[in-house]
């Protein structure tokens, strides 16, 4: 006997093309223009802040840092579609989530000079700190999700993961306790077609990332993650169905820019394949629908840009003149101090290790 026991389909969700021409029929009921309008100010916004970063530091005033152009459309419509208890694992990209989801702007510098003060979450903020580990927030985005049904909470996770984070142990070791447990976990794959160096097609033979959702028995699709209203209503309907199990979203978009500040993108890909995407670009295609809706125009943009730059300079102002305190390198890492940390805390407090007497 020969019988299939398993087929499975990937489909690929577009709502707005890059020419800004909209497919009413798949247009979410729960989103109108200003809602669009919304969700353009919100990657501008990103953008203004990415842009402040890589500025800062340039000058020395920030530390390495990953920048998010090209991403603002999955990293928003994602952000946008969550509700106000929803929580949010990200890796070290998702600044934009940060800023959406109400993250200080002023404690987001204040991480980005280097202290670990910006790295604590405010008490009721519903995400965690940047994760540099490749992979290893899924485990941990997976066991939020199951204290959340645990504690029968109303509240999916949303965590995210890059293309290269998806050939780690930790993604499907994460994905499969999700799956098999039913878990309210929305995993979201950011996949701007490098990881560092290493191209999309050298991470698997696959042809899409999202179909390892299969591997985890999960609802999976991809979504063009340039188009902010496909990335929202695709993150939408999973929350929505989080209650009964988790859901894996391969959100195709472009790191239009270097991988770090640390980094130098035209040592391995060529200017043609940054024009083929900067055609796609996510902020573009928003103008463009609004523009033909009348709904925006350049007194606007210049309004708004006014506003996302005097917010972002009254921030760093105040991040520059935080004074940090060294013990607190010691302090949020564990709900308490395990004891061979509090012996170490002890000998650098005995010693001042911050005047450098260690
Ligand atoms: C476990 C681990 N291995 C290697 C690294 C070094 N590293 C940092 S980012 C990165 C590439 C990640 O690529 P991807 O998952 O596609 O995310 P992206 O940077 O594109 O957002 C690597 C290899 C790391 N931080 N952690
Ligand atoms: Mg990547």
């Amino acid at each position: 006997m020969l019988k299939r026991v398993y087929e499975g389909t990937i489909d690929y969700l577009q709502v707005l093309d890059e020419n800004g021409a909209l497919d009413a029929t798949l247009f979410p009921k729960d989103l109108d223009d200003s809602k669009i309008v919304d969700m353009y100010k919100w990657m501008s916004y990103a953008r203004a802040l990415d842009a402040k970063m890589l500025s800062l530091q340039r000058q020395g005033r920030a530390v390495t840092y990953a920048p998010l152009i090209g991403e603002e459309a999955t990293q928003v419509g994602s952000a946008m579609a969550m509700r106000p208890n929803d929580l949010f694992v990200p890796s070290f990209r998702q600044h934009a989530v940060f800023l959406v989801r109400g993250f200080p702007l002023e404690l987001f510098f204040v991480y980005w000079r280097g202290f670990e003060e910006g790295g604590a979450m405010p008490e009721g903020f519903d995400g965690f700190e940047v994760i540099v580990p490749v992979a290893t927030q899924i485990p941990h985005a997976a066991g939020i999700a199951f204290a959340q049904k645990y504690n029968k909470k109303d509240a999916a996770v949303v965590g995210y993961v890059g293309d290269g984070g998806t050939s780690e142990g930790d993604f499907y070791e994460g994905l499969n306790f999700a799956g098999v447990m039913k878990l309210p976990l929305v995993t979201i794959i950011e996949n701007n077609q490098w990881a560092i160096s290493v191209p999309r097609k050298n991470q698997t033979a696959a042809e899409t990332l999202a179909q390892k959702g299969f591997s985890a028995g999960m609802k999976s699709i991809q979504v063009d993650g340039n188009d902010v209203i496909a990335v929202y209503k695709a993150v939408s309907e999973a929350i929505a169905n989080a209650k009964s199990g988790p859901t894996l979203i391969e959100c195709v978009t472009y790191r239009m820019s270097m991988h770090t500040t640390a980094d130098d993108p035209t040592k391995y890909r060529t200017s043609d394949e940054v024009e083929f995407w900067a055609k796609r670009d996510p902020i573009l295609r928003v103008r463009r629908y609004l523009n033909a809706k009348s709904l925006w125009n350049d007194e606007l943009e210049k309004k708004m840009e006014e506003e996302h730059l005097k917010a972002i300079d009254d921030a760093v102002e105040k991040a520059e003149q935080f004074k940090p305190d060294p013990k607190v390198i010691f302090e949020h890492i564990y709900s308490y101090m395990p004891p061979t940390l509090k012996e170490e805390y002890d000998e650098a407090v005995k010693n001042e290790f911050w005047q450098g007497n260690l």
